[in-house]
């Protein structure tokens, strides 16, 4: 390798353009993405990001700006791995080509099943291709849109508040509060970070939630994620979620991953599950839960009403592993943060030898 072609003298590039990616809109179907075309002196010639979906690829947007021919011999410096499909736009690697760029410096693989390909693309046409540069930096920046992409669903948060001794509520049925006013403010601030909160059918009859992201004075936070709601049964028609600022998503089927897929469909890459105890159990029984967010409160409730019910474990042997990521205190209460100790795979190698994604517990 030519000490032209090492990805490292790029690398100051690939900051930039991820700077540029940020411009972008960082919610949606889309992912945020930047370009830098830098001439053969390695002067910077055009700048561009992409602006959401049906609007043009950072590469095109770059070079838009240039003058017809101007990009011949030039260098391409991505965020992602220039795309080889026609989508809402055309393939930039195409138009990479046809501008006569003689090479393209990317951070990450683009994981589309359809919109993969350009790199080899490029090299077919000559191009000199080099990948990977930043890539960690570029992967921890596209975040949620990345998992997600890579596993062809939404990425999933399983919380729940138990008593010590895992109980979700009395034997009664009632359950506020279990936790303190610091561990119910975190719970808020968490869900305005993902792009959906869903709950079961139950759980709206039960609580009658309102399933807004709300400040310790009850004012709403800036993002509000889209309620979802499973289940069969109907739900009031004056149930508090339905006054949501975000309509709600009610959904009947019971195929998790299948709805997860749908909500990445429609640019919800993220989603908080809130329970009861019976949605919960299903999407750690499906391998759905790649984050398990529990707050632990330090009182005993005992009885029947687990947090988790059956999650299709019928021996020690098949125990849900999960590695500890955090543990903090609230007030009094402990909040422990874990995840599957097999990452949830993607759905092009899921198989079903991996008991974290098979369906129904079958292992
Ligand atoms: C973007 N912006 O700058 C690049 C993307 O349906 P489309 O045509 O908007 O294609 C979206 C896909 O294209 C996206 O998921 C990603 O795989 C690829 N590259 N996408 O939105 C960009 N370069
Ligand atoms: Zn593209």
């Amino acid at each position: 390798m030519t000490a032209g072609s090492s990805g490292t003298a790029y690398e100051q590039t690939v900051r930039d353009a991820l700077r540029l990616a940020a411009n972008g809109p960082a919610r949606g179907v889309n992912p945020q993405v930047g370009c830098v075309i830098l001439d053969a002196d390695g002067t910077v010639i055009a700048e561009g990001w992409h602006r959401g979906a049906g609007t043009a690829h950072a590469e095109v947007d770059a070079l838009s700006k240039l003058a017809p021919g101007a990009a011949r011999g030039a260098t391409a410096v991505v965020t992602l791995e220039p795309c080889n499909h026609t989508g809402r736009t055309g393939p930039c690697a195409v138009a990479l080509i046809e501008a006569g760029v003689a090479r393209v410096v990317y951070a990450v693989d683009d994981p589309g099943v359809a919109s993969s390909g350009g790199a080899t693309r490029l090299r077919e046409a000559g191009i000199d291709v080099i990948p990977g540069v930043l890539r960690d930096e570029a992967e921890a920046f596209l975040g949620d849109w990345l998992t997600s992409a890579r596993l062809g669903r939404a990425v999933v948060t399983v919380k729940w508040a138990s008593s010590l001794d895992g109980r979700a509520a009395a034997d009664d049925g009632t359950s506020q509060w279990i936790t303190g006013a610091a561990a119910r403010a975190d719970v808020h601030r968490r869900r305005a970070g993902h792009d959906a909160i869903l709950v079961g059918t139950g759980t709206v009859l039960a609580d009658d939630p309102s399933l807004t992201a709300r400040d310790a004075d009850g004012r709403l936070l800036a993002h509000q994620p889209v309620p979802v709601i499973v289940g069969d049964r109907d739900i009031p028609t004056d149930a508090a979620v339905l006054r949501h600022p975000r309509e709600a998503i009610v959904h009947r089927g019971h195929d998790l991953q299948a709805l997860l897929a749908e909500l990445l469909r429609s640019g919800i890459r993220s989603v908080f599950v809130e329970g009861g105890p019976t949605v919960a159990s299903a999407f750690i029984r499906d391998g759905l839960a790649d984050t398990l967010l529990v707050y632990l409160a330090p009182v005993i409730l005992g009885g029947s009403r687990l947090a988790i019910g059956d999650v299709g474990v019928p021996g020690i042997g098949d125990a849900i592993r999960l590695r500890t990521t955090a543990v903090e205190q609230l007030g009094d209460d402990l909040l422990v943060i874990a995840t599957p100790e097999r990452p949830t795979t993607d759905q092009n190698t899921a198989s079903n030898e991996n008991p974290v994604t098979t369906k129904n517990g079958q292992h």
